[in-house]
């Protein structure tokens, strides 16, 4: 396949919002648990993986073009709790209300940058705070945050990053920001 690059779809956080869910997940630490760095938190959008290097370019474009549809969004936090649910939670995460602009802007990326978009699954507005270890027992009956004050992240932008896989946290970097401007 040639020279192949690992990359996802992701929206920056300010920094005071970074600074906030890092200690937010702090108060989960045990040895089951491994905290996503500072500087690695984002809002999830798409996952693309693994592809051709050759492919940046269309997938960059594909981008802007979103950019170009969607008009800034405010996410309200709901809970900091652990995540998926109600399948078995396997990270702790800042789980947003559901928002359609989040939504249509989610699902549109999968139909344009997946081969099979499940349309089906309803996106959950999240920033992964901490992954369960795989080689620990699954922590339970861990604790549900509610904020006490409202918590609010406004989307003004989506990026594509780079991610190189590594130990004991991947390393990522934003190639290139496009402002939502629809
Ligand atoms: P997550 O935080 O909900 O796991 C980089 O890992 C980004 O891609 C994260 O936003 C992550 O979402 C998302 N992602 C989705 N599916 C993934 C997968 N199979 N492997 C790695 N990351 C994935």
């Amino acid at each position: 396949m040639g020279q192949t690059t690992r990359l996802f779809i992701a929206a920056p956080l300010p920094d005071g919002l970074k600074q906030f869910f890092t200690e937010q997940a702090s108060r989960y630490k045990s040895d089951a648990i491994r905290q996503v760095p500072t500087e690695n938190l984002h809002l999830t959008l798409y996952f693309i993986g693994n592809v051709p290097a050759s492919q940046l370019p269309a997938i960059e474009d594909v981008t802007a073009h979103m950019a170009q549809q969607f008009a800034p969004f405010t996410l309200y936090l709901e809970a900091i709790e652990p995540g998926p649910k109600p399948r078995s939670p396997r990270l702790i995460w800042a789980r947003f209300k559901n928002q359609p602009d989040f939504a249509q802007l989610s699902r549109s990326l999968t139909q344009a940058l997946s081969d099979e978009p499940s349309l089906n699954r309803e996106p959950k507005p999240h920033v992964t705070l901490a992954r369960f270890r795989k080689d620990r027992p699954v922590p339970h009956d861990l604790e549900t945050h509610y904020p006490d004050a409202p918590i609010t992240l406004q989307v003004n932008e989506i990026a594509v990053w780079h991610s190189e896989l590594g130990s004991p946290h991947p390393r990522y970097c934003i190639l290139q920001r496009y402002p939502l401007t629809g």
